[in-house]
């Protein structure tokens, strides 16, 4: 399998970290992609030209982050990083989902300072989405995530705080110190976190 990514994409970290705890990374050849390209193939695999995308053996090319790590848990037989037990599962991508928002809103501050003029940017709506990162990790410390069988909750919760960790959004650390120790938790759990790490 291939998977279009880069080094720094959040939503792509959460496919290598899930693949490498599930076993499945020597399976996937990673293609480093820029989505800011319009050369790049990346738009004809997904109309969207977001990554991550994955493409099996067979051809399909499957998008995005959520439905990618749906497959890499049908592949690993099932009930591996989302759980079939139904409180479990709600719990899980309700998480994930969560999560996803606040690295939505984090890549939105970084594309408002890379992609529109000096001149067109609108502080107030920069702030609003600091405001969505900030309300999602007061509600992640004020209920830790529970750290027992990773899940595609916790490890899309662990690329957020490392996306922030990685451009600065926001001093998470600073203000949400609760969350370091489960950052680190999580990183004890499994060498993938590590091993991704952005640069
Ligand atoms: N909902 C998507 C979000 C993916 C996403 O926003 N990817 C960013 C890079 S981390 C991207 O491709 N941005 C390019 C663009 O929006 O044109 C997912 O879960 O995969």
């Amino acid at each position: 399998m291939r998977l279009r990514s880069s080094g720094p994409s959040p939503f792509g970290r959460k496919i290598k970290i899930a693949a490498r705890h599930l076993g499945l990374m020597d399976r996937i050849e990673v293609i480093a992609t820029s989505t800011e390209d319009p050369a790049d193939p990346v738009r004809s695999d997904n109309p969207l030209g977001k990554i991550p995308v994955l493409i099996l053996d067979d051809g399909r090319t499957v998008y995005d982050s959520r439905v990618i790590l749906e497959t890499l848990d049908h592949m690993a037989g099932g009930d591996a990083i989302i759980p079939k037990d139904w409180d479990a599962r709600l719990a899980a991508l309700t998480l994930q989902a969560l999560a996803d928002g606040i690295m939505d809103a984090s890549i939105l501050v970084i594309y408002e300072a890379r992609m529109r003029p000096a001149e067109l940017h609108h502080e107030p709506w920069v702030e609003r989405q600091r405001d969505k990162i900030r309300r999602g990790l007061a509600a992640l410390q004020a209920t830790p995530p529970d750290l027992g069988k990773l899940n595609v909750g916790t490890i899309t919760t662990a690329c957020a705080l490392g996306y922030l960790d990685f451009r600065k959004q926001v001093d998470w650390r600073k203000d949400y110190p609760g969350l370091i120790g489960w950052l680190d938790a999580f990183r004890a759990k499994t060498g993938a976190y590590d091993e991704t790490t952005p640069h």
